[in-house]
């Protein structure tokens, strides 16, 4: 071994292609892993919030050894195969970012809600862009009878109007990550609170307020005030893992959206504030798809005893 190895660790703030960003002592060291790990599950490699241990080597470079047990991990399931995908580890808070303006949509917004509830982290919920939105009020109060309790705050990340109401979520040295469409602001909003332009944004598109996924990696920030804050890049889409996926994967969406139904004894067909029901009436579950899962519970309740939620 290098005469100048020692053992340190640090914690993961970039992923690069063949290597990792990893801050230690106030040092970016550039580090990759040690064979063995190839041989393991991709859910094992280190990921952006991870704490590691790594043998340093000369000249900035280091070698990480392990990962340390995560207090948390934001998990998704791949677009492409379904294959479960850690965005972001040992994060307290996840900030649900959505703009006013053609982002504003309720039913993305409950999705992201259970990925918090998975995650078992704190979420958030900020509406930005709300220097452009003439139904600011009305849509807080919305957005808050769908969030489950959640806190909810409009900011605007450009005029800073509202952006104050971030800091309490950062005292002792919290870790949160902004999730939510490219072009919501949150690399607009990482900028504001570091207090410089680190990140680069871009206009969204007039028509849709679509972004143009600018940020293409996710980022830990040390903030000025102290805490972390995790920028990440937009998501095309939002699959999610579950543990029905296994035995009811056909099912899975709707499975999923009756963790943000109100009650959670809702009989997802005449019960208030009913998240299926809420998506068969915007058609994002169609009414058949859901015909044929009431019949599939009807039929697994008289074989099985029904499953509680936690
Ligand atoms: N009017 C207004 N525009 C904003 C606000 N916050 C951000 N924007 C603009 O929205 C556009 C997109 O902002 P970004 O910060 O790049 O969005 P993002 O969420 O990081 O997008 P991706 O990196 O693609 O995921 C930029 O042109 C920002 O200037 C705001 O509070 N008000
Ligand atoms: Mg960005
Ligand atoms: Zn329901």
């Amino acid at each position: 071994m290098d005469e100048h190895a020692q053992t340190i660790e640090g914690r993961v703030v970039i992923e690069h292609k063949a290597s990792y960003g990893v801050l230690a002592d106030g040092i970016e060291y550039i580090a990759t892993v040690r064979g063995y790990f190839h041989e393991g599950a991709a859910r094992d490699f280190p990921k952006v919030g991870d704490y590691v241990v790594m043998t340093a080597l000369e000249k900035g470079k280091a070698v990480i050894e392990k990962v340390l047990p995560r207090s948390s991990e934001v998990v998704r399931k791949s677009a492409h195969d379904d294959t479960p995908q850690v965005i972001v580890t040992n994060v307290d808070v996840m900030f649900i970012v959505m703009g006013l303006d053609a982002d504003y949509n309720l039913r993305r917004l409950e999705r992201y809600l259970v990925l918090a509830q998975q995650a078992g982290v704190t979420p958030v919920i900020v509406l930005n862009k709300m220097d452009v939105s003439d139904s600011v009020l009305q849509q807080t109060q919305e957005v808050a009878a769908v969030c489950g309790g959640a806190p909810v705050f409009a900011v605007s990340a450009k005029s800073g109007e509202g952006m104050e109401q971030f800091v309490s979520y950062f005292e002792g040295e919290k870790t949160a990550v902004l999730l939510g469409s490219s072009g919501a602001g949150k690399s607009t909003i990482t900028n504001y609170l570091l207090s410089h332009s680190t990140q680069e944004t871009q206009e969204v598109r007039e028509d849709d307020s679509r972004g143009r996924h600018t940020t293409t990696t996710r980022e830990l920030f040390t903030l000025p005030g102290g805490g972390f804050l995790i920028d990440t890049p937009g998501m095309r889409e939002l699959g999610f893992v579950s543990e029905q996926d296994t035995t009811e994967g056909t099912f899975s969406d709707i499975e999923l959206l009756t963790y943000a139904c109100k009650f959670s004894n809702c009989d997802h067909i005449k019960s208030a504030g009913c998240a299926v029901q809420n998506a068969i009436a915007t058609g994002e579950i169609d009414q058949k798809h859901f015909d044929n899962y009431m019949k599939l519970q009807q039929r697994s309740a008289e074989t099985r005893p029904s499953r509680k939620r936690d």
